[in-house]
């Protein structure tokens, strides 16, 4: 499994909880991805688009044989899978799969861009990210990622849900 990449899980329609384990089910069940690492659960403020219900965040960290080509379409076809439809930019979604970083690269085709344009502004991505790998290296980004985290204005709005470890924890399934 030469390839790491971390990915970013939200959803904020139905049963927020069952949508996103089914979604780490599905990517542990592919025998080319491992699970290595998990963040807690965070329900998070919506951000962009702010007349939508709260929605939960975690981020994880995989090793796969896949391009990230071939993870994009394996989230594509998890995300629809369970129940995702195309619609509203920023707008509410059962679940949404997004790669964050795929090992040190730079990608930049029609339908992915990596590292993800955006994650660095966003509080819901950054948390869950420092919380399992404060030391990660985002390509072309040069501040560690607890300076980053700090100067975001939005910290408020992501709240811890459900911790990684302690008490009542979950347990995603391991691969
Ligand atoms: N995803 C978006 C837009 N806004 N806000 C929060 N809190 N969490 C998300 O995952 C999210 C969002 C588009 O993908
Ligand atoms: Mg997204
Ligand atoms: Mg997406």
């Amino acid at each position: 499994m030469e390839n790491r990449a971390f990915i970013a899980l939200g959803s904020n329609i139905g049963n927020r909880y069952d949508t996103i384990m089914s979604a780490l089910k599905l990517l542990t069940e592919n025998p080319k991805i491992k699970l290595v690492n998990y963040s807690s659960i965070y329900e998070t403020d919506p951000i962009g688009y702010e007349e939508q219900d709260l929605f939960l965040n975690m981020v994880i960290e995989i090793q796969t044989v896949l391009s990230g080509i071939e993870l994009l379409d394996f989230c594509l076809k998890t995300e629809f899978e369970l129940g995702r439809k195309r619609e509203i930019r920023w707008g509410p979604r059962s679940i949404d799969l997004d790669i964050l970083t795929f090992n040190q690269e730079n990608i930049e085709t029609e339908k992915l861009t990596v590292p993800h344009p955006r994650m660095t502004e966003r509080a819901f991505v950054m948390v869950p990210l420092v919380e399992i790998n404060p030391d990660h290296h985002i390509p072309g980004v040069d501040k560690p990622l607890n300076v980053l985290l700090n100067e975001l204005p939005d910290k408020e709005g992501v709240r811890i849900w459900k911790r990684k470890s302690g008490e009542g924890v979950f347990e995603p399934i391991e691969s």
